[in-house]
C-alpha cells in the first residue's frame, strides 16, 4: 500500500452546518476585517517602505526587540487565510487586495531577491545578523505558505515566483560552504514552508534546504553564540536564558523532552515529521514519537492547549497545568494540528487523529469568536470573568492562525493512498479521490459534532476494489457500522483506530456509522495538582465548560458536581444556531451568611441548582462572567 496523503483543501467542499457556519463567518467577516486591521495598524503600509520610516508603533523593549520585525509574517498568513477562503468562493475585492500587497512586495524586493520589509526599510546593513531574535526566515516561511495557497486557489504565480527568488538567495546565504552562514531561524517555520514548496514544485533543492535547517539546529559551536559575538553582544546574556526556548539546545534527533516556546516547538516538530516522511528518516520519526509521548503524557491541557507559561509562551514542567493562568496560545493549538496531521500520515494511527480533532474543536476553535472578528490569544480554562476576547492584538499572530485553519479545515477530513480512502473527521463534506482503480466521489453527511450519526455515499466511476477506512474516535464506545444496511462488526475490523472495509464498491453504496455520544466525566492524573478533586465534562470531541451567563447568581467556581448526578444533554436551538448543552443537578456554595468573615469553622451552606455547560470553544461570546472547565466534584 502506498503512503497516505491528505486531500488538498481546494478539493474538499464543506457542506455540514457546523463547519459551513464557521467558514461563512471567516469568508464574510474575518478575512475582510483582518485586512482592515492590518491597514489600521500600519502593517500594510510597512510593505511600501515609506521614506522616512514612520516612528515605531511598538517601541523596542528592554531586549531591543519589537514585534514589528515579524509584520511580514502577518501579511503572509493573511494571504494564506484569504486564499483558502478564495478556494471556496472567488472574491474580486479580496483578490485585488492581495494583488496590491504583491505589487508592494515586488517593489520592495532587493535585486538579489532578499525580501524582508523590516530590514529593507530600517536596517538594510544588518540583514542576517540576528537570526536568533528577528524572525527573518520565519517571515519568509509565512509569505511562502501564503504564496503557495494563493497559487493553488487562483493559479496566479507572481508572488510565488518572487519568493522562489528569495529562497534561492537564502540557499546561497546558508549552508556549509565557504562564506556561507551555518545558521537557522530562532523561530521555526521556514522548514515546513520549504517542504510545502518542494511538494508543490517537486524541486528537491527545497527539501534539502529544509533538511539543512533542521539538521544544523543545536549543533556546536552554537550558531546563536557565534552570531551574538559577531554582533558585539555577550552570548551568555541571551534574554531567554536558555536555547531550550527555541529548541536549539541540542540537535533535534537528541531531543526527547518538549521544552521552550510552544509555537516554535510545534512548527519544528511538524517539519521534522514532514522530513521523516519525505526522506524516510527513521531517526527523525523516532524523535517525533518520543516528543509526542512526552507532551501527551504530561504537558497538554484537556482542551489541547499547550504551554502553561506566559514567561516563555511555552512549556514548563511535567503536570504543571494551571487553569486560570494557562497561556495555551491559540497558535500553539493550531500548530499542534499541523504536527498531528503529519504524524498521522507517517503511521495512520488514530491516536494522532484524536489529538488533531481535540485541538481543532477545543484549543484552536476557541481562538475565534462567534462573530468572526474577536480573538483569544491565551486560553485559560478558568476565569473570574476578566479574560475577554479582543478585536486585535499588539502581536496578531493568533488571529490569522485561526482564520487560516478554519478556511482550510477541509484539508483535514480525508486522506488517500493508491488503494484506500481514510476518513479522519466527520461533519459534512463532498470530495473526489483518484485511486489506482479510478475516481471515487464521496459525500459524507452528518450533524457532527452534535450527533455521531454519519452517512457516507460512494460513487466510484466504475465498480472498484479498495479499502474505506473510517476513524473510530478514541472517545467513542460501542460504535456501530453498516454497508448498504448490512451491519458489520466494528471491533474486529478496527486497527489503530480505523475501521477498514475492503470490498468491491459500486456507485450508490452507502456506509453508515453510528458513534454514540453520551456525556462523559473526565479526570486528570493526580499529579496535576490544580485538578485534584475536579472533574471535566466532555461529549464526543467537545470539551465543555460552565459559564456564568448560563448559571446565574455567582461565580461558577462555587459550583460542585456530585459524583452521582446524571449528566444529561439538551438541544438548544436558541443558542448559537443550535447547539447541545449539558445539564446536571449540582450544588452551589452560598455566601449569604458570611458578611465580612473571611474564614470560619462552618463550611458554607449549599443549595441545589441545575448546572448548564456549553462547549468550551463558545465561551466569552455573550455577556461577561466567570468560566471554568474543571468543576469541584462533590
Ligand atoms: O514570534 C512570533 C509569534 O508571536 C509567536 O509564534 C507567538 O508565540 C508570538 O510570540
Ligand atoms: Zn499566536
Amino acid at each position: 500500500m502506498s503512503r497516505f496523503v491528505p486531500m488538498r483543501f481546494v478539493d474538499v467542499h464543506i457542506e455540514g452546518r457546523f463547519w459551513r457556519e464557521r467558514l461563512e463567518t471567516v469568508l464574510a467577516r474575518t478575512i475582510p476585517s483582518q485586512h482592515v486591521q492590518l491597514a489600521e495598524h500600519g502593517i500594510l503600509e510597512s510593505l511600501t517602505l515609506p521614506k522616512p520610516p514612520p516612528p515605531l508603533r511598538f517601541p523596542r523593549n528592554e531586549h531591543n526587540f519589537t514585534v514589528q520585525v515579524f509584520w511580514d509574517s502577518d501579511v503572509g498568513k493573511w494571504i494564506e487565510a484569504a486564499s483558502y477562503a478564495l478556494s471556496h468562493r472567488r472574491d474580486p475585492e479580496i483578490e485585488a487586495k492581495i494583488e496590491t500587497i504583491i505589487d508592494d512586495l515586488e517593489k520592495a524586493q532587493a535585486p538579489d531577491g532578499y525580501l524582508n520589509c523590516w530590514y529593507l526599510q530600517r536596517e538594510p546593513e544588518k540583514r542576517w545578523t540576528n537570526l536568533r531574535d528577528n524572525h527573518e526566515l520565519y517571515n519568509l516561511g509565512h509569505l511562502l505558505e501564503g504564496a503557495i495557497a494563493y497559487f493553488l486557489a487562483t493559479g496566479r504565480r507572481r508572488l510565488l515566483t518572487m519568493l522562489e527568488r528569495y529562497v534561492d538567495h537564502v540557499r546561497e546565504t546558508f549552508g556549509p560552504g565557504a562564506g556561507q552562514k551555518r545558521g537557522y531561524c530562532g523561530h521555526q517555520e521556514i522548514e515546513l514552508a520549504l517542504v510545502r514548496l518542494y511538494r508543490l514544485t517537486g524541486e528537491r533543492k527545497h527539501l534539502e534546504l529544509a533538511s539543512y535547517f533542521i539538521d544544523e539546529r543545536g549543533r556546536q559551536p552554537h550558531y546563536f553564540d557565534q552570531e551574538a559575538a559577531d554582533r558585539g553582544d555577550d552570548p551568555k546574556k541571551f534574554w531567554a536564558k536558555s536555547y531550550e526556548y527555541n529548541q536549539s539546545h541540542k540537535p533535534v534527533r537528541e531531543q526527547d523532552r518538549v521544552v521552550g516556546h510552544a509555537v516554535r516547538a510545534m512548527y519544528m516538530y511538524s517539519a521534522m515529521a514532514d522530513l521523516a516522511a519525505e526522506l524516510s528518516d527513521d531517526s527523525l520519526k523516532r524523535a517525533c514519537e518520543l516528543l509526542w509521548q512526552d507532551v501527551m503524557a504530561s504537558k497538554i491541557y484537556i482542551t489541547s492547549g499547550l504551554g502553561p507559561a506566559a514567561a516563555n509562551e511555552g512549556f514548563t514542567e511535567a503536570y504543571d497545568l494551571p487553569n486560570d493562568t494557562a497561556y495555551a496560545e491559540t497558535c500553539a493549538s493550531v500548530a499542534l494540528i499541523f504536527w498531528a496531521q503529519r504524524m498521522l500520515h507517517l503511521d495512520l494511527d488514530g491516536k494522532y487523529a484524536d489529538v488533531l480533532e481535540q485541538a481543532l474543536f477545543n484549543g484552536a476553535l476557541t481562538g475565534l469568536s462567534r462573530d468572526g472578528e474577536h480573538y483569544f490569544y491565551s486560553n485559560p480554562l478558568d476565569s473570574d470573568g476578566r479574560h475577554r476576547r479582543w478585536a486585535w492584538h499588539t502581536c496578531p499572530c493568533c488571529t490569522m492562525n485561526a482564520s487560516r485553519l478554519v478556511a482550510s479545515v477541509g484539508g483535514y477530513f480525508v486522506s488517500h493512498s493508491d488503494d484506500a480512502i481514510a476518513f479522519h473527521l466527520y461533519g459534512g463534506i463532498a470530495t473526489s479521490v483518484t485511486l489506482k482503480s479510478g475516481k471515487v466521489t464521496l459525500r459524507e453527511t452528518s450533524d457532527y459534532p452534535w450527533s455521531g450519526d454519519i452517512r457516507i455515499e460512494l460513487e466510484p466511476e466504475q465498480a472498484a476494489e479498495f479499502t474505506l477506512k473510517l476513524r473510530i474516535p478514541g472517545w467513542s464506545r460501542a460504535a456501530k457500522a453498516s454497508v448498504n444496511g448490512q451491519a458489520i462488526a466494528v471491533e474486529p475490523s478496527t486497527t489503530n483506530g480505523y475501521l477498514s472495509i475492503s470490498r468491491k464498491w459500486q456507485a450508490g453504496d452507502v456506509v453508515e456509522l453510528d458513534l454514540p455520544m453520551p456525556p462523559e466525566r473526565v479526570y486528570a492524573h493526580p499529579s496535576v495538582r490544580m485538578d485534584v478533586g475536579r472533574v471535566a465534562l466532555k461529549r464526543g470531541p467537545l470539551v465543555y465548560c460552565v459559564e456564568q451567563v448560563d448559571n446565574a447568581e455567582g461565580p461558577v467556581q462555587r459550583l460542585r458536581l456530585p459524583r452521582r448526578s446524571k449528566v444529561g444533554i439538551k438541544r438548544r436551538s436558541d443558542l448559537f444556531d443550535g447547539i447541545v448543552v449539558l445539564a446536571a443537578e449540582a450544588l452551589r456554595l452560598d455566601d449569604r451568611e458570611w458578611s465580612d468573615t473571611l474564614y470560619r469553622r462552618e463550611p458554607p451552606a449549599e443549595e441545589r441548582v441545575t448546572l448548564t455547560a456549553l462547549p468550551y470553544y463558545l465561551w466569552s461570546n455573550r455577556e461577561k462572567g466567570s468560566m471554568t472547565v474543571w468543576l469541584a466534584e462533590a
